[in-house]
């Protein structure tokens, strides 16, 4: 075993609130020689239908990373020992102009694609997702969806506009990004325009699993379902920070009471040990609303090293 190219900042040497903020004190790159994974921040805002602020998500979770320690406990890995990481810096975006910023993110992960460097996404609001899953369907072509939200995100426009933050999987199965048979979708709750909103994403081919189910199944009857739509394929995971109860996580566009712990969500996350990740993100981080001592952008970031831990273990 060849020790990574790249390690974050010692520490027990220099103190976490000293020195410059990139994720996890990884350094700060653009080339893409030697690395496998690559923490790439996309700053953009509004495609949000309530509470905009998550273009300043990026910078809220590098610096809640700085006490993130590269020892993953629960899978027994050191993640920044067993794969190279560097924070690759944010894409640029067109702020008001979601095509453009589609474009821009299109053209902006590409290398990284090309290179077959592990993008780990830090949001932006959850429109950013579908450039993201264009990017690597080009090299991967439809993956199996693994997504914890507190909403689908498949309803068809709104305000006349097809891209916005709460569209993103209709327009994925639509384009053939994802395979919705292969795809599951938990954590959704809260009110809802329809009877049919959850049913419009189950027509789509998703698996839904609504909280309130979600939370009987447990981690290791939800990491079977998803075993058992997911398979071997190439999976993109995505979570949307507002899966948290905004009692941990009041830092979010559209938070949606009765909501999942922190610790509830780890669980889950780590019961997908084994899966095919070839790309995520963390979205809806809006700090503005976040709460005294930021846990909305501490959970992004933890959440966020435990989905490089499983890109780790995957490999
Ligand atoms: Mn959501």
């Amino acid at each position: 075993l060849t020790p990574p190219r790249h390690r974050p900042v010692d520490s027990r040497i220099y103190p976490r609130f000293a020195g410059v903020r990139t994720f996890m004190r990884l350094p700060h790159l653009r080339d893409l020689e030697g690395l496998d994974a690559a923490a790439v921040g996309i700053p953009f805002d509004t495609a949000t239908s309530f509470r905009p602020g998550a273009r300043f998500g990026p910078e809220a979770v590098r610096s809640a990373s700085a006490l993130l320690r590269p020892y993953h406990p629960a899978f027994g890995v050191d993640v920044l020992a067993s794969i190279s990481v560097a924070d690759y810096g944010d894409l640029p975006v067109a702020p008001g102009d979601t095509v453009g910023t589609y474009r821009r993110i299109e053209e902006g992960l590409a290398p990284l694609v090309d290179a077959g460097v592990f993008p780990l996404v830090i949001g932006g609001d959850h429109s950013i997702t579908l450039a993201e899953l264009r990017a690597l369907a080009v090299r991967h072509g439809p993956m199996a969806l693994v997504h914890l939200d507190a909403h689908t995100d498949t309803w068809d426009e709104y305000f006349d506009q097809r891209y916005f933050h709460g569209t993103t999987f209709k327009r994925a199965a639509e384009e053939g990004l994802v395979e919705p048979a292969a795809s599951v979708q938990a954590g959704m709750r809260g009110s809802l325009f329809g009877a049919s909103d959850l049913e419009d994403a189950r027509a789509l081919g998703f698996e839904v699993i609504p909280s309130e189910q979600l939370r009987a199944l447990g981690p290791d009857a939800y990491a079977r379902t998803v075993r058992a739509r997911v398979g071997d394929r190439p999976a993109f995971l995505s979570f949307d920070i507002d899966f948290l109860d905004p009692a941990f996580a009041p830092g979010t566009g559209t938070p949606e009471v009765a909501g999942f712990s922190t610790a509830e969500a780890v669980a889950l996350l780590r019961s997908l040990r084994g899966i095919r990740l070839v790309g995520c993100d963390v979205v809806e981080v809006a700090p503005p609303y976040d709460g005294p001592g930021q846990p909305t952008a501490t959970a992004a970031a933890n959440v966020a090293l435990d989905l490089l831990a499983l890109r780790a273990l995957s490999k």
